[in-house]
């Protein structure tokens, strides 16, 4: 909607109706009838599924996803929709993408990168435990923001939610068959954790399957936009309250014996309970589960502040830390070809102290050394 509002304006057209649907279900038919019944051409722009489309009687004048004018499948990006409503409206198409984007990355003096887990995300510092403990582990992983694990090579499914889990369990016993027992640890984010987590851990006990589960707690769910879930115990209606349930205390109501909670930014301690955990795992032929605690950066709380530099003379260029750390504040100079801190994203975290294999990255101490 706010795409063609902008587009209408751009082009001048007053003239042009628009209609937003704000419920597609129950969809308000007669207005939306009656909107139709009034226009000669109606261009109908939704994303992703017909939904609409198919609930209008009469769809002779409409323009839409279900009759081919509109590409049945991808995304209505700016793109998509400014082609679809010039030729709707038999204008011609001013816009070059690809010149607008190349426009932007020079006034910004920035470099385009694939989409990353925030700077400071607790998340970078887990995956970074995980494949620092088990460099040739399998990790089946879910959907969240941690699904940017990926970018750490610590994420190597995502299907549905819940299908980390039941994933692991498949993982488990396909190597039983070939008798090899390659290290699986799966994440799922806390969210996701009560929303499809809990059928495949009770499923992984019962049927004794030995896989670890780290549980990405960063109390909230993040990617869809920061609501709460059971283990905040907050609930989205301001001032009215749930009841917490921990996640601790629901994992071990599935029947796992073996929790351990970390704290996020702590690498070390991280790879330590990843380790205790698997052999826990395979001794015992069960789950076994580490929670990886920290709060998300966007829920804005403050948290102490470790300046840091890569120290120009110790930097190799080996890119380690841009493969393994992926953090939007750790940038490779193609001219010098070492890493260096983009003070503009670093968040000062501190965790980058802990990965660089030569010891580059440090802390600035107060006299800024
Ligand atoms: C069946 C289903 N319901 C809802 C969603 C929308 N959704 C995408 S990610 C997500 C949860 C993410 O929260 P969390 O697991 O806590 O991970 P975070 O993003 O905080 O890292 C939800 C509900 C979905 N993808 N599938």
């Amino acid at each position: 909607f706010a795409v063609v509002m902008d587009l209408l304006t751009k082009l001048g057209r007053k003239d042009i109706s628009v209609l937003k649907i704000g419920t597609p279900h129950p969809l308000p038919l007669d207005l939306v009838n009656d909107f139709i019944a009034r226009h000669e051409n109606v261009l109908l722009l939704e994303e992703t599924y017909p939904v609409i489309e198919l609930q209008i009687t009469d769809r002779r004048n409409v323009k839409g996803r279900w009759n081919g004018y509109v590409p049945r499948a991808g995304e209505l990006t700016p793109e998509v929709v400014e082609e679809l409503v010039c030729k709707a409206l038999g204008e011609t198409c001013t816009r070059d993408a690809d010149e607008d984007l190349k426009k932007a990355i020079e006034e910004l003096k920035i470099t385009p990168k694939p989409p990353m887990l925030c700077p400071g995300c607790p998340h970078r510092a887990s995956f970074f435990a995980i494949r620092k403990a088990f460099p040739d582990g399998i990790y089946p992983s879910d959907i969240g923001c941690y699904t940017l694990g990926v970018n750490q090579k610590t994420v190597d499914t995502s299907i549905c939610m819940g299908a980390s889990v039941t994933q692991s369990s498949g993982f488990y016993l396909a190597h039983k068959v070939d008798g090899q027992l390659r290290p699986i640890v799966a994440t799922i984010g806390d969210s996701t954790f009560f929303h499809m987590g809990l059928p495949g851990l009770v499923n992984g006990v019962y049927n004794k399957h030995a896989f670890v589960l780290a549980i990405l707690d960063n109390q909230v769910t993040a990617m869809t936009g920061g609501q709460p879930h059971p283990g905040t115990g907050q609930k989205l209606r301001k001032g009215d309250s749930g009841r917490i349930v921990p996640i601790e205390r629901a994992v071990k109501g599935c029947g796992v014996e073996f929790v351990k909670r970390v704290e996020a930014y702590d690498i070390d301690e991280g790879v330590k309970a990843l380790k205790e955990a698997w052999e826990y795992a395979k001794d015992h032929r069960e789950p076994a589960v580490v929670i990886f605690g920290h709060p998300c950066m966007l829920l804005r709380q403050e948290q102490p502040k470790v300046p840091v530099r890569v120290e120009e003379e110790t930097c190799v260029g080996c890119k380690f830390c841009i493969n393994f750390f992926n953090c939007p504040g750790l940038v490779f100079d193609e001219s010098s070809k070492k890493a260096y801190i983009d003070e503009r994203f670093c968040v000062k975290c501190g965790v980058c102290v802990n990965v660089c294999p030569h010891g580059a990255i440090q802390v600035i101490s107060e006299e800024g050394k």
